[in-house]
Parts: structure tokens; sequence; C-alpha cells
């Protein structure tokens, strides 16, 4: 069977829904989530999403030119996003510059592995990472204030549309793959669905 960012999702399906909800985030629809949990989160995500950038360079090294559009768009997007952390960080009264916790570590060291993958492989994984946050922020609904911000940065339409960009250019590169490629594309789509799990683990626990 072909192997596509959809078929991946079908074939998963409890490991993505395990990766897409959790009551770190229901708690932030209702507004119970504790400042604790809520901080710890924001700033393994602001060093989550250093490492991220690094990834989405070389993706973009690697990507074909007719790919490469959409991704200097997200590059530029996420220097933007680590701007917009850091003033949340002042908002909030968190200092951001913080040791990695064991998930967040976990994560990192994930991302830097692939940068020896092949071109689709990173694709696939690039596009999961996003559409892992796209669907996690977007389908518990509305947020209560002071969280309804952070549901419109990875749940509004633009990025949604983003999402469905980078799946379309996933599935166009996996496409023309071979099977050792598809059983990595495969693993690296399990494994970001466990570590996303683990992600919103870490900050439920807060500490
Ligand atoms: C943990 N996964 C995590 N953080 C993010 N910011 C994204 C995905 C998407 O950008």
């Amino acid at each position: 069977m072909a192997c596509t960012c959809k078929a991946l999702q079908e074939n998963h399906p409890e490991a993505w829904h395990d990766a897409t909800h959790h009551p770190f985030l229901d708690g932030c629809a209702v507004g119970t989530i504790e400042p604790g949990q809520f901080d710890t989160w924001l700033v393994q995500d602001y060093l989550f999403v250093i490492d991220f950038t690094r990834l989405a360079g070389h993706l973009l090294a690697s990507a074909p030119v007719r790919h490469r559009s959409a991704l200097q768009g997200g590059l530029t997007a996420l220097g933007e996003e680590l701007d917009w952390f850091r003033d949340k960080s002042v908002e909030r009264g968190v200092e951001l510059d913080a040791v990695r916790q064991p998930a967040c570590a976990a994560y990192a060291d994930f991302m830097n592995n692939l940068r020896s993958e092949c071109y689709p492989v990173q694709a696939l994984a690039f596009w999961a990472i996003e559409a892992a946050y796209n669907q996690a922020w977007r389908l518990p609904g509305p947020m209560k204030a002071p969280y309804d911000e952070y549901a419109e940065r990875w749940g509004n339409p633009d990025f949604s549309a983003y999402v469905e960009i980078l799946g379309g250019q996933a599935d166009e590169a996996l496409a023309g793959a071979g099977s050792k490629e598809a059983a990595a594309a495969e693993a690296a789509f399990s494994r970001i669905a466990a570590l996303e799990k683990e992600f919103w683990q870490m900050a439920f626990e807060g500490s």
C-alpha cells in the first residue's frame, strides 16, 4: 500500500489519538490548567522550537526547488514564533533559559537523527510534527483566555492550510520512494506520535 500521510494516520489511530488529545489541552480549554503546568509547557516548547528550526533549515536544504517556498515561509514563521515565545515569557514572568526535560531532550535527539534520513522521510516527519500541533490545539474547541491565543496560533485556518501543503509535499516525495524509505517514514511517524504524547505528559506533570 502507498505510504501517505493519510494512510499513516489511519494505520496508527491510537498513537495519533494520544499524540493529539491530552488532559493538558482539555485543561487549557476549560481554564483549569495550573500556571506551573502551562509555564512548563511554554519553556520546554520554546526549547523545542529552537531544535525544530534546525530541522526546518535542514529540510529546506534537502528539498527540491518546487518545495522550497512553503518551507521558506515556515522558517520565517518559526523565527517569528521564537520572538512570540519570548514575549509570552516576559508577560508570564518565566525564565526561558532552562534545561531540557527528558521528553524535550528525547525529541531534540530524534530530530537531530532525522537529519541523516532522506528527504521523503524528513518531509513526512516535518508534516507529522506540525499536523500533531494543528490538531491538538484545534480539537478541544475554543479555549479560555489566556489560552485562546495559543489555540489560535496552531489551530487557525492559515496554519491548517500550511499543514495541508506540507502533507502534499510529503506525499509527493514518498510516492517516489522505495519500500525501505516507506518503512523509515512509518517508524518516524510512530516515534513522533509517542514523543508528542510524552511532551504533553511532561507539561501536565508541570515540574
Ligand atoms: C512538542 N510539537 C511540539 N511543539 C511544537 N511547537 C510543535 C510540535 C509544532 O510546531
